[in-house]
């Protein structure tokens, strides 16, 4: 097995949690990843990405994402900045032989993303979105059930993914709330995860019609180099020019209907990333606050015990039981499903495996998010490419 190094690009939130997945994938999939590094971290401040490398103990950091581009001993990288990056990052490393992994949404339109997964496809590297939540046990048994025809021929998906840390209106104005670094605001940062989901296991969209809001119009600018100073400052304010809220309903190509909510205006909410999902056969609910268990309703159960079942997910034949606690039941946390992700993405590296979710993945999902964006403009229906 060849030595395969890594770089990653971000040591904000995201890239934090790639760095802790790693460690972990270490641990977890041991003799399979032994000759796997992470080498070199980028961050914008390099007094920061001194402290995180030497917290996460990564051999190398620097502040200029190029250099790392540059560096032959380099395989693959990791990018896990903020989303206007994405497309100058995806093309420079493709175009330097490197396999990538991005963070979502992948690109900022759909056009965009397009031109980047031509790119990886053609230079016949392995790329992958980091749409995390798939890589949830619980959602991969789902995934199982519903290959399997345990759920029937699947008419309803319905889904929310709702956080509160938006309703602070003094929180800064970071990239998160501006169109220009961020593409959509909770529907690109939480809905794109429902539309993977839904996607991942129901199947491609057809028509879909949105409507969106912004409630706080208006924040104090001042966060990283998104504002005018590096200080808070609450006599300058900025525009939000990106929804807080939005509600989408839609069709399936194959026939299923459903829904969809992100906000991060829902007071109590902190990662409400819940689906429930109906099919002739049985149905499931789910919701990634208590991610070690799902509901699951089939109806080859007896008529006096009818109604929703708990498993709790985790027992010796489940999704990555093996790999990850060995005692059932145990549960996992926010980074398992990440270092599930780099695992396999550094499988299909090695045994030139398809990998998913792909570029593809990421451009399918812009499409829908541009479909989404134009109906909420031109209050419509449209059809999804
Ligand atoms: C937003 O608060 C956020 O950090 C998303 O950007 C992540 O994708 C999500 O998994 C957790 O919440």
């Amino acid at each position: 097995m060849n030595k395969l190094n890594l770089g990653l690009i971000g040591g904000g939130f995201a890239g934090q949690v790639h760095s802790i997945a790693f460690r972990m994938m270490k641990g977890f999939f041991g003799q399979k990843v032994k000759n796997v590094s992470l080498k070199v971290l980028v961050t914008q401040n390099e007094s920061k990405g001194r402290k995180l490398a030497e917290k996460f103990g990564i051999d190398e950091w620097m502040g200029d994402w190029r250099k790392l581009m540059s560096k032959d001993n380099i395989h693959a990288v990791i990018i896990a900045t903020p989303n206007y990056k994405h497309k100058d990052m995806v093309l420079e490393a493709v175009g330097k032989g490197k396999h990538v992994l991005c963070e979502k949404p992948f690109a900022l339109n759909a056009q965009d993303a397009k031109e980047m997964y031509d790119a990886a496809e053609n230079a016949g590297l392995k790329h992958g979105v980091n749409f995390n939540y798939r890589k949830t046990p619980a959602i991969l048994l789902i995934k199982k059930w519903i290959d399997e025809g345990r759920l029937g021929k699947i008419f309803t998906f319905r889904s929310s993914y709702l956080q509160d840390w938006g309703t602070d209106k003094d929180g800064l104005l970071n990239w998160r709330f501006q169109k220009k670094y961020a593409g959509a605001g909770s529907l690109g940062d939480l809905g794109a995860h429902i539309i993977d989901m839904a996607r991942f296991l129901v199947g491609e969209f057809s028509d879909i019609a949105g409507i969106a809001s912004t409630r706080i119009n208006k924040r104090p600018v001042g966060a990283l180099d998104f504002g005018v100073s590096a200080e808070k400052n609450d006599k300058i304010m900025g525009d939000v020019d990106v929804d807080d809220i939005c509600d989408v309903l839609f069709t399936f190509k194959n026939g299923a209907q459903g829904s969809l909510s992100s906000s991060r205006l829902a007071k109590g909410r902190k990662n409400h990333f819940e689906f429930e999902i109906y099919g002739t056969g049985g149905s499931i609910y789910f919701d990634w606050e208590r991610r070690n268990e799902v509901l699951l309703y089939s109806q080859e159960k007896p008529n006096d015990q009818s109604g929703f079942s708990k498993v709790i997910v985790g027992a010796t034949d489940h999704p990555y039981s093996d790999a990850l606690w060995a005692i059932p039941g145990l549960g996992i946390g926010f980074a398992e499903p990440f270092s599930i992700q780099l695992f396999e993405f550094i499988d299909a590296i090695y045994n030139d495996k398809d990998f998913s979710p792909s570029f593809y993945d990421g451009w399918k999902n812009n499409q829908v998010l541009d479909a989404i964006n134009v109906s909420i403009k031109e209050r419509r229906f449209i059809a999804v490419l």
